[in-house]
């Protein structure tokens, strides 16, 4: 087998380059050798039994549009591929179990089945809403990995507060794996899913530099934090990442409200607040961790990047301060 390059064409990330394998003389498969074998294969719209590895005979994959089954499967293949990317590029970590290994991504789940998620060692996306919508876009590709990565480092319970936590890192590397990609057709934002269309109203799931846009999430620590669901609570975290990345006072992307009489936000960047944030997770946060010790967890891995009490530092403080979070 050899390593190819093939172009594919997705459904939301318009033409991207794709690695392949070709298996005969007239015959490429969705095997990435360049990301650790990562597999990506058809459930036709099942919910069990053999998930069949695509092939494909000239190695141009997919049309963009979802009436071609290959086109959610360069979706799905390109976002394993750059979110094994960003891990490895920005901090070394190789793949979500950290042995090189890539995983398996399998599309076309079930009928008209409206989710994405890790189970542990493979990614599954469903076809959504009248099997037309895919769940395959690239920030939820990096959030549902995220997952994987969250469940090898600091295990975080996925209820409560840790739950919120949880749901955060994902959110904040899908849209750092989105932001790493900037491909033409999606340059990154603070929107989680805002392609996929998951209700039909053309609205995100998730507004990160305010939470509260989605009508249910929570973008200011309060002690009922941790009773809502995890997707909610995770606005907090969301929110803390928002203003420490971008300042709360950025409007590039959406306007940030502060909390209480908490004062102004000025931000050190996406590259030092995601660092900030993946040293956190991997070295500090425990399964239990909240968000009062995700503070000081933060603070802990700010000191070891950045020294303490330095500009970072001192962000760190300012951002969770100004989502409730206090010392
Ligand atoms: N798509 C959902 C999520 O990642 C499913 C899950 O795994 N909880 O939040
Ligand atoms: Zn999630």
């Amino acid at each position: 087998d050899t390593v190819e390059t093939a172009t594919g064409n997705s459904v939301y990330s318009g033409a991207v380059s794709i690695a392949t394998t070709q298996v005969s003389t007239s015959s490429f498969s969705l095997k990435d050798a360049a990301h650790g074998n990562g597999t990506t294969c058809d459930m036709n719209n099942r919910t069990s039994g053999t998930c069949t590895l695509f092939t494909d005979a000239d190695n141009v994959w997919g049309t963009g549009a979802t009436s071609n089954r290959q086109s959610a499967a360069v979706d799905a293949h390109y976002g394993a591929a750059t979110t094994y990317d960003y891990y490895n590029t920005t901090f070394g970590r190789k793949g979500i179990f950290n042995n090189g290994t890539g995983v398996p991504s399998r599309v076309h789940y079930g009928n008209a089945y409206v989710n994405a998620f890790w189970d542990g060692k493979q990614m599954t996306y469903g076809d959504g809403s009248g099997n037309t919508r895919p769940l395959v876009s690239l920030d939820v590709a990096g959030h549902e990995m995220s997952h994987g990565v969250t469940e090898r480092t600091a295990g975080l319970v996925y209820s409560g507060e840790s739950g919120g936590l949880n749901e955060a890192t994902s959110d904040i590397f899908g849209t750092m794996v989105e932001f790493y990609a900037a491909n033409s057709a999606d340059l990154g934002d603070y929107l989680v899913g805002e392609k996929i269309n998951i209700g039909g109203d053309g609205k995100p799931l998730r507004y990160m530099y305010n939470p509260t846009l989605d009508g249910k999430g929570i973008g200011c620590w309060s002690s009922t934090t941790k009773n809502v669901d995890v997707h909610y609570s995770s606005g907090v975290g969301n929110h803390f990442f928002f203003n420490l990345a971008e300042g709360s006072g950025a409007t590039a992307y959406g306007t940030s409200p502060l909390c209480g009489s908490a004062t102004a936000v000025t931000g050190i960047g996406r590259t030092k607040a995601a660092a900030i944030w993946y040293r956190a997770l991997d070295i500090y946060f425990t399964s239990s961790t909240n968000y009062k010790a995700a503070r000081g967890y933060t603070l802990s891995a700010a000191t070891d990047l950045y020294g303490r009490c330095g500009t970072e530092y001192k962000a760190v403080q300012k951002a969770w301060t100004a989502v409730n979070v206090t010392g």
